[in-house]
C-alpha cells in the first residue's frame, strides 16, 4: 500500500488535505494530514467517499453520443467523437464566427489546469463565455468596496475571538473545520451568536441566535450601529483615522428606528439591543457572513451595512476580530481560469466576448446576436440543475445545434448533450489548488490512471488542437502535451514565479501562500480609493447604481414586509447547502444515498397546518415559474414563512429547485439572488 498527500479540489471552504492509501490501483483509504492546521481533523464524509467514486458504477468511462432519433446515448470511439467536434467547430466557426460558441465551466473542481481551457479557446480563435458567478459575488464585491480587498484572518485565529457571529452561514454543515475552532474560543470563554432564519446545527451552541425574515439583513445592521453609535460603544480613535464617510453614515443609522427594524426583519428589539450590547462591549469579535445570505437582490447593499459594524467597533487588523468572508491569499495564480478568480473580471480580450450572465444563462443565451449561439461546451458545471430559471436554460440549450458536456456523471446537464465527454476524479491528474478559507497552496497528486478511456480535459484540448491544425508552436506553454511530465512541467513553470512553490515541495504537504498573513490589515492601509475603510463609497454608485450608503432595500419578491394576505406566494423558498453534498455532486454514490434518499422540503408547523400539509405528505411547490413535488418534512426550528429545500437535487431524481428561481441579479458583483423567491405549497392529494 503506497500512502500520498493530495488535496480535496472541491468549491468548499475547507479544502481538506488528505492522507490517501492506495493499493492495486484502488484507492483504499484517506486519512487526514494535521501539518494543514486549517484541517488538521481531515476530510468530511463526502471526502471519504471518494473511495467509492473514483471507483464508482455509474462513472462515465467512454464518450457517448446521442442518437437524435431514439435521444439515447451509445458509446462511440474517441476518434469518433474528437472528428465529430473537429467537423462541428471548423464547420461552426466558418459559417458564424468564434463567438457562437458558448464555453461554460462551473465551479466543479479546483486547479491551475482549468486555464488551459480558455487558453484553448482563444488559440481557436475565440469564443463567447459568462460573467458573474453563483456563488460569493455580491459579498466579494461589497467587501472590496469597503476594505479594498477579499482577504481575512488566518482559520485558527478565530479561536483566540471573544465574540463570533455567524450571520448566515451554516458552518457546521458547510465549513466543518470551522466549528473546531469555534469550539476552543467558546472553551476559552468567548461568546456565539448566530443569525439565520433556521436554526440550523450551527446554532445549537450559541448564546444568542436571531431569526430575520430573510434578506433583511441590512436593516438589522443598520439597527445595530444605531445602539452602538448611540450609546457610545464605538472606537471613536479608530473610526477618525481609518474611516471614510462615518457622518453620513451615522446620520443614516440614527435615522434608522430601532422599532420599525425589529417589525422589518421580524426581531424582537430586546434580541437586537443584546446583540448590540454584546458588540459593544466584547472584543475582539469577528464577524462571519455565509455566502447563503447574500443571495438577495439586497445582499452587497446588506454586507457594506454588517462590514460598517466591524469599522465603527474598531475590529480590523487585530488577533481575533475582523471581517471574515472569502480570503483569496492563496489565489496566487491570479489568471487562472475558475469562476471565482474570474471576479473581478479581468481585461476583455477582443477574441473572447465576455456577453452571458451566469445568472441569467437561459435568457442571455438565446438573447444573443451578432453571432447567436449555434454550440455550447460545458465542463465542471451543472448549468441546468444549478443555474437559475432552469426552464430557461433548457430552452437554450435545446435552440443549439451541439452540445457537449464533460463530465463525471450522468447529471441533468449531460442528459441535455448530444455529446458527453469522459471527466477525470481529483485522483487522476496531477494540479495545484488554492483555497477560499485558508491560505494554502496544495497539490493534487495524480494517484490512478484515469479508468475506461477517460482523458483529462488538457488531454481533450491538445487532442483536439492537433486536429484543429494549430502549430506546435502557438500552443507551446499554453497546452501541455498529454504525458503526465508535460503537465507538470507546465505546473512547474507557473510555481516558478514563486521561490518557496514547487511540485516536489507540495508533496511534503501544504505550504501557505508566500506573503499570507495571519493577521490582516495589521498596518491599516486599505486599498480603496481614499485608502481608508469605506462606509461612504463613491465606486458603489458609478459600478452598481446604489445609494453611496448602505441603505436599506428590501428584497425585490418580498417589498413591502410579511407576504401573507393577497400574496399569491406568501413563502420565501430557501436552498442552502447540504452537510453531504457539494451541490450537485456526491448524492448519486451509494454511500450518500443512504443517509438522503430523495429531496424532502422542510416547513415549519404553522405553514404546515394551515395547509392541511402532515409530515411525509407529497406538496407541490410552486410559483410562475415552475413547481417541484416532493415530500415533506416538519421543522419546527424554521422561521415561519419560509420553506426549505437544499439545492443540488438532480432534475432525475425528483429535485431541481431551481425551476423556482428567478434569474436574477444581485445588487452588485452579478451574482445569483436565489433566495429572492416566493413561492407557494399545496398539499398532493
Ligand atoms: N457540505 C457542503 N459544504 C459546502 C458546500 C456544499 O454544497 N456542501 N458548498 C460550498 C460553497 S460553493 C458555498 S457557496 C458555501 C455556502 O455555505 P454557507 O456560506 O454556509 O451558505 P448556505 O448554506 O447557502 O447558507 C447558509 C445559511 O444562510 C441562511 N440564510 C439564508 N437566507 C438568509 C438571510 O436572509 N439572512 C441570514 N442571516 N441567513 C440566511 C440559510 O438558512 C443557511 O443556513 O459552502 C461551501 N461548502
Ligand atoms: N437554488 C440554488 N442554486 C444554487 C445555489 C443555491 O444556494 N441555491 N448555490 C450556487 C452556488 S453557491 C454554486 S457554487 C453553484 C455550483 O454549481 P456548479 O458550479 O455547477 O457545481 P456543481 O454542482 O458542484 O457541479 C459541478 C459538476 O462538475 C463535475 N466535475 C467535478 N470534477 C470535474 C472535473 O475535473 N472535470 C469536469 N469536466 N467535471 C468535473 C461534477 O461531476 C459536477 O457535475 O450552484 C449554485 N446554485
Ligand atoms: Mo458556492
Amino acid at each position: 500500500m503506497s500512502e500520498h498527500i493530495t488535496s480535496c479540489p472541491r468549491n468548499c471552504y475547507s479544502t481538506c488535505t488528505m492522507k490517501v492509501h492506495v493499493e492495486g490501483g484502488r484507492i483504499r483509504r484517506i486519512e487526514p494530514l494535521s501539518s494543514n492546521r486549517a484541517t488538521p481533523e481531515g476530510v468530511c464524509l463526502k471526502g471519504l467517499s471518494y473511495v467509492e467514486r473514483a471507483h464508482a458504477k455509474d462513472r462515465i468511462l467512454h464518450p457517448l453520443l446521442r442518437d437524435r432519433k431514439t435521444l439515447e446515448f451509445h458509446q462511440i470511439s474517441w476518434d469518433d467523437a474528437l472528428s465529430l467536434i473537429t467537423d462541428n467547430l471548423l464547420r461552426i466557426r466558418e459559417e458564424s464566427g468564434p463567438k457562437s460558441i458558448l464555453y461554460y465551466s462551473g465551479s466543479g473542481t479546483k486547479g491551475i489546469l482549468n486555464e488551459v481551457g480558455m487558453n484553448f479557446w482563444k488559440l481557436f480563435g475565440g469564443c463567447t463565455t459568462t460573467y458573474g458567478d453563483l456563488c460569493w459575488p455580491a459579498g466579494l464585491e461589497a467587501t472590496r468596496l469597503t476594505l479594498g480587498e477579499n482577504k481575512h484572518n488566518a482559520p485558527w485565529d478565530l479561536a483566540r475571538s471573544r465574540l463570533i457571529v455567524l450571520w448566515g452561514k451554516n458552518a457546521a454543515e458547510t465549513n466543518i473545520h470551522q466549528m473546531v475552532f469555534v469550539d476552543q474560543a467558546l472553551q476559552a470563554g468567548a461568546t456565539l451568536v448566530t443569525i439565520d432564519p433556521r436554526r440550523t446545527q450551527t446554532c445549537e451552541r450559541a448564546h444568542l441566535h436571531l431569526q430575520p425574515r430573510p434578506g433583511t439583513d441590512g436593516a438589522l445592521a443598520l439597527a445595530l450601529s444605531h445602539l452602538l453609535i448611540r450609546d457610545e460603544m464605538i472606537d471613536v480613535e479608530f473610526i477618525s483615522k481609518h474611516v471614510l464617510g462615518y457622518s453620513g453614515f451615522a446620520k443614516l443609522a440614527l435615522s434608522t428606528s430601532v422599532e420599525e427594524v425589529s417589525r422589518i426583519c421580524d426581531v424582537p428589539v430586546s434580541s437586537i439591543e443584546e446583540l448590540a450590547r454584546m458588540m459593544g462591549s466584547i472584543k475582539p469579535m469577528t464577524i462571519n457572513c455565509g455566502y447563503g445570505m447574500q443571495r438577495y437582490s439586497n445582499s452587497g447593499q446588506s454586507i457594506r451595512a454588517i462590514l460598517a459594524l466591524v469599522a465603527i467597533t474598531g475590529n480590523i487588523g487585530r488577533r481575533g476580530a475582523g471581517w471574515v468572508f472569502a480570503n483569496l491569499q492563496s489565489h496566487i495564480f491570479s489568471d487562472e481560469q475558475d469562476p471565482i478568480s474570474l471576479y473581478p473580471p479581468a481585461e476583455p480580450d477582443p477574441k473572447v466576448r465576455v456577453s452571458i450572465s451566469t445568472t441569467c444563462l437561459g435568457h442571455d443565451m438565446q438573447k444573443a446576436q451578432d453571432p447567436p449561439l449555434r454550440m455550447i461546451w460545458v465542463e465542471r458545471g451543472n448549468p441546468v440543475t444549478q443555474n437559475p430559471e432552469t426552464h430557461s436554460v433548457l430552452e437554450a440549450f435545446r435552440s443549439l445545434e451541439f452540445r457537449v458536456v464533460v463530465d463525471q456523471f450522468m447529471t441533468d446537464t449531460a442528459r441535455e448533450a448530444d455529446l458527453i465527454l469522459p471527466a477525470k476524479t481529483l485522483f487522476e491528474q496531477t494540479d495545484v489548488i488554492n483555497a477560499y478559507w485558508h491560505a494554502y497552496v496544495q497539490i493534487k497528486r495524480k494517484l490512478l490512471d484515469p479508468p475506461g478511456e477517460v482523458k483529462p480535459e488538457t488531454v481533450i484540448y491538445w487532442e483536439l488542437a492537433r486536429r484543429l491544425g494549430f502549430s506546435e508552436s502557438e500552443y507551446a506553454g499554453v497546452l501541455p502535451g498529454p504525458a503526465d511530465h508535460e503537465v507538470e512541467d507546465y505546473l512547474e513553470k507557473r510555481l516558478s514565479r514563486f521561490s518557496g512553490l514547487s511540485l516536489d515541495r507540495l508533496d511534503q504537504g501544504p505550504i501557505l501562500a508566500p506573503g499570507s498573513e495571519d493577521v490582516v490589515f495589521e498596518d491599516l492601509s486599505f486599498s480603496t480609493p481614499s485608502g481608508k475603510i469605506e462606509l461612504f463609497s463613491e465606486e458603489a454608485t458609478q459600478r452598481w447604481n446604489v445609494d453611496p450608503l448602505a441603505r436599506y432595500t428590501e428584497p425585490v419578491e418580498s417589498r413591502g414586509g410579511k407576504n401573507t394576505g393577497s400574496n399569491p406566494y406568501p413563502i420565501v423558498l430557501l436552498t442552502p447547502n447540504t452537510k453531504n453534498r457539494i451541490h450537485s455532486q456526491f448524492n448519486n454514490l451509494e454511500m450518500i444515498r443512504r443517509l438522503s434518499p430523495k429531496p424532502v422540503m422542510m416547513l415549519h408547523p404553522e405553514d404546515a397546518e394551515s395547509r392541511g400539509i402532515d409530515p411525509g405528505d407529497q406538496a407541490r411547490v410552486f410559483n410562475d415559474r415552475g413547481e417541484l413535488t416532493l415530500a415533506v418534512e416538519i421543522d419546527g426550528s424554521l422561521k415561519v414563512g419560509c420553506a426549505v429545500i437544499t439545492n443540488g437535487w438532480w432534475i432525475s431524481e425528483g429535485g431541481g429547485v431551481n425551476f423556482l428561481s428567478k434569474a436574477r441579479e444581485t445588487d452588485m458583483g452579478h451574482g445569483a439572488a436565489f433566495h429572492d423567491n416566493l413561492v407557494e405549497v399545496a398539499r398532493v392529494h
